[in-house]
């Protein structure tokens, strides 16, 4: 790759995070090939359209497929630089210690060997756990015999200039805010070798804003487990305060309110549990290669998902508190303005509520075209927030949508509301007490 010309790139992998970066990069002036295992999604992309929700990556999308600088296929071709961006779910195996599956980021290293040449640069996007660089770099190794490959040890097999470069760089994204976030945060860059860092940073200056850091793969793979970690601990912490103030009687979210004037102190949001593909998995990968130094992380995943029992728990006593009522449950996405719902306590949250009281229910999400195959037989409707406040006496509230956070107070002040994510602080407190009592008479 000269430094002159700009290098093809081969995105492995078009979800949620390989897509925009394919985009993102195609945007910069690069050809680049999406590899995808799915016709479907190939096909899509080919014709300019998405098969993921992202705020304006449709947009994008659209102009560099009709620029001709992106195009999918489902067949490798050579490139300068390919980046890995394919899933690292947990192991099937059932044993429940939810260990990593790294099997999709040896496949995509599999893939991409044979046609990999002096000069190229891999880089591995995937969250992963520690280690998993130097097992790609030892794959490709034994597949590509012929190419010098980077050595962690110095002293080691290799003192010449390997032919490849190989790095470690995770994003770190937010869905939402994808493509802002892809081009303006900073990155942790960390190579196999120092060279490899470097050249892996030189790629990355093409199209990130932001600030990039390098260091060695380890370390910026654990960079990016410990920075998911330390949201669960600290949203842990939160819905710990939440699960306590109601055992107390107290209103958690005045309670964070004026905890937060301490300059130093900073609680988070408490909510239904803890959703999406990050927060919830990445800290077992740390849990997983440290078993016995790691309580707190392991604690801290098992508070977050005790939540959302907690608060099927709390909703079911005060609808049985209740017989009458009709109730809306607002929300299913796993978190507020976006239309994901995998994952997600709030649906887990309306779909035990849907089973156990069928017809009661309703279901608000802006989002959500139709209801997720669990709702089908269970006699719930969907109606929009408008239809919700004329019809239901009891509100629970599952997801801080905007939309529903600005409902005023002359709407909803003759309801009784379960406010798991604390949007109206200004609800009548007789309400919030009902609904701890209920809780407490199980
Ligand atoms: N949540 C709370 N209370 C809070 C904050 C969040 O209950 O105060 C809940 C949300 O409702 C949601 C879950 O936590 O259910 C996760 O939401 P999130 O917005 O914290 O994070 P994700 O999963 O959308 O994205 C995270 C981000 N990581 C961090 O903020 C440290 C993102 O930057 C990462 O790129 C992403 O994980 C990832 O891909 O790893």
């Amino acid at each position: 790759m000269k430094s002159d010309t700009k290098p093809a790139v081969c995105v492995v992998g078009l979800g949620y995070i390989g897509l925009p970066t394919a985009a993102v990069i195609a945007r910069s002036g690069c050809k680049v090939l999406g590899l995808d295992v799915s016709q479907e999604v190939v096909d899509t992309i080919n014709r300019g359209e998405i098969h993921i929700e992202e705020v304006d990556l449709d947009g994008l999308v659209q102009g560099v497929v009709a620029r001709g600088l992106l195009s999918a296929s489902t067949e490798v071709a050579p490139a300068d630089v390919f980046v890995i961006a394919v899933p690292t779910p947990f192991e099937k195996d059932g044993s429940g210690d939810h260990a990593p599956d790294i099997s999709y980021v040896l496949a995509a290293g599999r893939t991409i060997a044979p046609v990999l040449k002096s000069g190229d640069v891999v880089i591995l996007e995937s969250t992963s756990p520690v280690g998993t660089t130097e097992q790609l770099r030892d794959l490709i190794a034994a597949i590509r015999p012929d190419l010098k490959i980077p050595q962690s040890d110095p002293g080691g097999l290799a003192r010449e200039t390997p032919d490849i470069a190989i790095a470690y760089c995770p994003e770190r994204v937010l869905p939402g805010r994808i493509l802002e976030e892809l081009t303006n945060n900073d990155r942790s860059i960390g190579g196999v070798t120092p060279r490899c860092a470097r050249k892996a940073l030189a790629f990355y200056k093409r199209f990130v804003r932001g600030e990039c850091v390098t260091t060695d793969a380890r370390s910026a793979e654990m960079t990016k487990l410990v920075e998911n970690a330390y949201r669960d601990v600290n949203i842990a912490f939160a819905n710990e305060l939440s699960i306590v103030s109601d055992r107390m009687g107290l209103d958690v979210w005045e309670v964070i309110r004026l905890a937060n004037r301490h300059p130093r102190v900073n609680i988070l949001s408490p909510g239904p549990g803890v959703g999406g593909h990050c927060i919830a998995v990445d800290p077992w990968f740390i849990v997983h290669g440290a078993p016995e130094e790691t309580p707190l992380i392991r604690t801290a995943r098992g508070v977050n998902d005790r939540k959302m029992h907690h608060v099927v728990a709390k909703a079911e006593a005060l609808l049985e508190a209740h017989p009458e009522a009709r109730v809306a449950c607002l929300g299913l996405a796993f978190k507020a303005n976006i239309d994901d719902f995998r994952e997600s306590p709030a649906r887990f949250v309306a779909s035990r509520l849907a089973r156990k009281f069928g017809a009661r229910i309703r279901i608000v999400e802006p989002y959500a075209a139709q209801l997720p195959i669990e709702f089908t037989d269970t006699g719930v409707t969907q109606i929009d927030i408008d239809e919700a406040l004329e019809e239901c006496d009891i509100l629970v509230v599952l997801v801080d949508h905007d939309v529903f956070r600005v409902v005023p107070l002359a709407e909803r002040a003759d309801k009784l509301v379960y406010d798991t994510r604390g949007i109206w602080p200004d609800q009548p407190r007789v309400v919030r007490e009902d609904a701890a009592r209920a809780a407490l008479a199980v």
